[in-house]
């Protein structure tokens, strides 16, 4: 049986263009939506409530890295990880984030830039959830340029002294390991840093409209001191933080189709049950183009986060490819709940229905890991070879 099954899984069967084990996945994903977030989620999102224990229970599932090989991790593929990333946000782009920011982001760090030892201490306990992660690259002056980035790291003797501050840094408050990334006499590197290390400190920005299941911080560093340890071996530059945007983007590319599911699926149900006139509104012309407008675009989407998902299991994914896919999946996933909140009427501004938390949630993720127009520029440059950022 497939969870979740509606007129949108029958006319498009992903389920035929996977693997059953990938596709295990996805119902895996499906089913702890289903139990353990979707029961909760209206009220957290309501009272700005995030649900910490959930954390070791995905860790439990195998979600958390779980494309990464050894080291604890699940050793799934990509595309098995984009459908987990997809059922998770049918719920809310929240949960979603946070297996990102864990699995892509902080653990990401440590598996692609890390020394044996440091990934042989943090990866199996951050892959069972015991162990939180965070990825500390954006600052307050504005997160589309991290060359820019003023935190600096100080040699002194054999150790690093850190200052500055960051901003945006999704579950900070709540990690007990942040990676962080600062300029340094030689360029950018990036540290582990234990969160309970003297003059490491979080606050939680709590004047937000949108993603408030989920917790995102700024944090200020001062003075803080790490030895050389500490140091990620093997992240010079920023491809080190690049590389790791590179595959949360990715997950975000199929993540945010669930999102566009979850309106559309929403939609097409109110579409066919609301009577005005003395007919459903999924009698009408003009519900029923919206309708299939949002069809169409959601099977794009979906099509393109498979072809993504295709090309890296073969090792062939580039970034760029990458940016396709979170520009355009991101705008669409925002058009299909902005409709859906159209078909719905006024109900759809109400927490009676997903769409107007799905429709807030996807602005902060068009907003982060590189913004419409930063993607719009990267390929940009990429036909043109032209920088005009
Ligand atoms: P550029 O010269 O293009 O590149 C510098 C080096 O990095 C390499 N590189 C990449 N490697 C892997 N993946 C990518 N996507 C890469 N993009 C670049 C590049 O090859 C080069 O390597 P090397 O070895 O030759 O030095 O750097 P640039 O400064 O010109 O880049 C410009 C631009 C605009 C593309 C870049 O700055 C950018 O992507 N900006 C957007 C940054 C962004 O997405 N920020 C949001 C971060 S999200 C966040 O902080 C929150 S985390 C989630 C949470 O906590 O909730």
């Amino acid at each position: 049986m497939t969870l979740n099954s509606s007129s949108v899984d029958r006319i498009f069967d992903v389920s035929a263009l996977v693997s059953a084990e990938d596709w295990a996945w996805h119902q895996r994903a499906l089913d702890f939506g289903h139990h353990h977030l979707h029961p909760h989620i209206d009220n957290d999102f309501d009272a700005k409530h995030f649900r910490h224990e959930i954390v070791s229970q995905l860790g439990k599932s195998g979600f958390l890295g779980m494309h990464i090989a050894g080291y604890g991790c699940a050793g799934a593929s990509a595309t098995a990880y984009g459908l987990v990333c997809h059922a998770l946000e049918q719920v809310d782009s929240g949960w979603r984030t946070l297996v990102s920011v864990q699995g892509s982001l902080a653990m990401g760090a440590i598996a692609h830039w890390g020394s044996e030892a440091q990934k042989e201490e943090w990866l199996p306990r951050m892959a069972r959830g015991e162990v939180l992660g965070c990825f500390a690259l954006t600052e307050p002056e504005g997160g589309s340029d991290p060359a820019a980035m003023t935190t600096f790291a100080r040699r002194d003797g054999s150790d690093w002294v850190l200052n500055g501050t960051k901003r945006w840094i999704g579950l900070a408050t709540l990690a007990d390991v942040a990676i962080l990334w600062a300029q340094t006499d030689d360029g950018v590197r990036g540290f582990i840093i234990p969160t309970d290390t003297p003059g490491f400190h979080a606050a939680e920005i709590t004047n937000k409209l949108s993603m408030r299941a989920s917790v995102q911080c700024e944090i200020t560093l001062t003075d803080l001191r790490l030895p050389d340890s500490a140091r990620l071996e093997n992240a010079l530059g920023l491809r080190g933080p690049f590389t790791c945007l590179t595959e949360a983007r990715y997950g975000i590319a199929w993540g945010v189709m669930g999102a566009a599911k979850s309106c559309l699926d929403v939609a097409v149900e109110r579409a066919t049950s609301r009577e005005v006139f003395g007919r459903p509104i999924g009698a009408n012309q003009l519900i029923q183009a919206k309708l299939a407008n949002m069809l169409v675009e959601y099977q794009k989407g979906m099509l393109l986060a498979l072809h993504l998902g295709t090309l890296h299991d073969v090792n062939e994914l580039t970034p760029a490819q990458v940016s396709i896919g979170k520009l355009n999946n991101v705008r669409e996933a925002i058009s299909i709940a902005s409709q859906a909140r159209s078909i719905l009427g006024g109900d759809g501004i109400t927490s009676d229905f997903p769409v107007m938390r799905h429709m807030a949630n996807l602005e902060s993720v068009r907003t982060y890991e590189g913004t419409d127009e930063i993607h719009t520029l990267i390929l940009g440059r990429e036909l043109t070879g032209i920088p005009a950022f």
